[in-house]
């Protein structure tokens, strides 16, 4: 094992000539199916990855060094990612920057964390980070290197109705134009087979869901529509499970609101820094910005999803999640 080699090391190094190789043997052994943006998305180790991302995985196991103060945000594609990088990173610098004058008022929420699934492709050297580093992932925790159990994570899940009808958008705006457009019957039928980027969906919530019963001071699990009802109350569990409680006299002052406005959809869908140009994901891709902004509602899936969709999706997450305690407001 060796640690982060530079991009131009990275093609000599035997390693990553043993993981070229070993992703070369998959693609053409692991199950496969069509994908919602790439041709194909492969199965390995029960989750649906695009190749690239595959790639990134087998890097991630064998280069990443995690260091004990890194934070790492964990979610399923569309559940929260922008906004909970943006809390996490004004609650931890919170002493930092005023409200007045914040970095994130001129810095997406993307730019404030590595994105471990395409930052390592190619291999990226986080060394001059700040600290703690923050990382986010939408690896299922069972695909990330034991390593990292010993880190904090924050994983945010949400209905996964309204996680279908937001990727299907999504999706069509990546989708290359070759393709055609990717019909809502199409998504919910994929979707409905677990067959998604990154999924099942539930296997993807149920490996942080266990992990978060097991090791409850190492995984904070949080539900997208429970921030929505309460941020206030999620952004003081956020400080204090990074050890930086809220204090009375930051109580006082409105720190807590300041944040939760701050972080707002209406406030950081309106900054320009997230209304202009490209968010760049490693050499992956680069998706306009504005498009991790496009409701941030409970229930837009009313306007798109038949009664049947709607049962069929609520069973499928009844069944699976019988008996593991986890609770979802899939009918809402
Ligand atoms: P990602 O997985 O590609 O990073 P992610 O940020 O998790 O995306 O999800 C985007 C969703 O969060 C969008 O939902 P929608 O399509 O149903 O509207 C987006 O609008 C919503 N979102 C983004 N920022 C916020 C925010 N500050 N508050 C609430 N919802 C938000």
């Amino acid at each position: 094992m060796s640690s982060f080699p530079s991009a131009q090391a990275s093609e000599e190094d035997a390693e990553y000539k043993n993981i070229s190789e070993k992703h070369r043997h998959l693609i053409e052994t692991l199950p496969k199916h069509n994908g919602w943006w790439t041709p194909y998305l492969y199965n390995y180790n029960g989750f649906w990855l695009s190749p690239n991302i595959l790639k990134s995985n087998l890097i991630l196991h064998s280069y990443f060094k995690p260091h004990p103060t890194d934070i790492f945000l964990a979610s399923f594609m569309k559940s929260g990612t922008t906004w909970l990088k943006a809390l996490i990173f004004s609650t931890l610098n919170r002493h930092r920057y005023s409200f007045s004058n914040h970095h994130l008022h001129n810095h997406s929420p993307h730019s404030t964390f590595f994105m471990l699934d395409v930052e390592s492709y190619p291999i990226t050297d986080f060394t001059n980070s700040l600290t703690p580093r923050l990382f986010s992932t939408h690896f299922a925790h069972t695909l990330l290197p034991p390593c990292m159990s010993s880190c904090k994570f924050v994983y945010v899940c949400r209905d996964p109705k309204d996680v279908l009808i937001s990727m299907w958008h999504f999706m069509n705006k990546i989708r290359p134009k070759d393709l055609p457009p990717l019909s809502l019957d199409e998504a919910f039928e994929l979707f409905c087979l677990g067959v998604s980027d990154y999924g099942p969906f539930w296997e993807q919530v149920l490996s942080y869901w266990r992990a978060s019963l097991e090791y409850p001071d190492k995984i904070l699990f949080l539900k997208y529509e429970e921030i929505k009802k309460e941020p206030e109350v999620v952004v003081r569990k956020l400080a204090a499970f990074f050890g930086k409680p809220i204090s009375e006299e930051e109580e006082e002052k409105g720190e807590v609101k300041e944040i939760v406005k701050l972080c707002s959809f209406e406030n950081l869908s309106n900054l320009e820094v997230n209304k202009e140009g490209f968010e760049k994901f490693g050499t992956l891709v680069d998706i306009e910005k504005r498009g991790f902004f496009r409701k941030g509602v409970i229930g837009d899936w009313k306007n798109y999803l038949s009664e049947e969709m709607k049962e069929r999706i609520d069973g499928i997450i009844d069944e699976k999640f019988k008996g593991s305690g986890l609770v979802f407001a899939t009918k809402v």
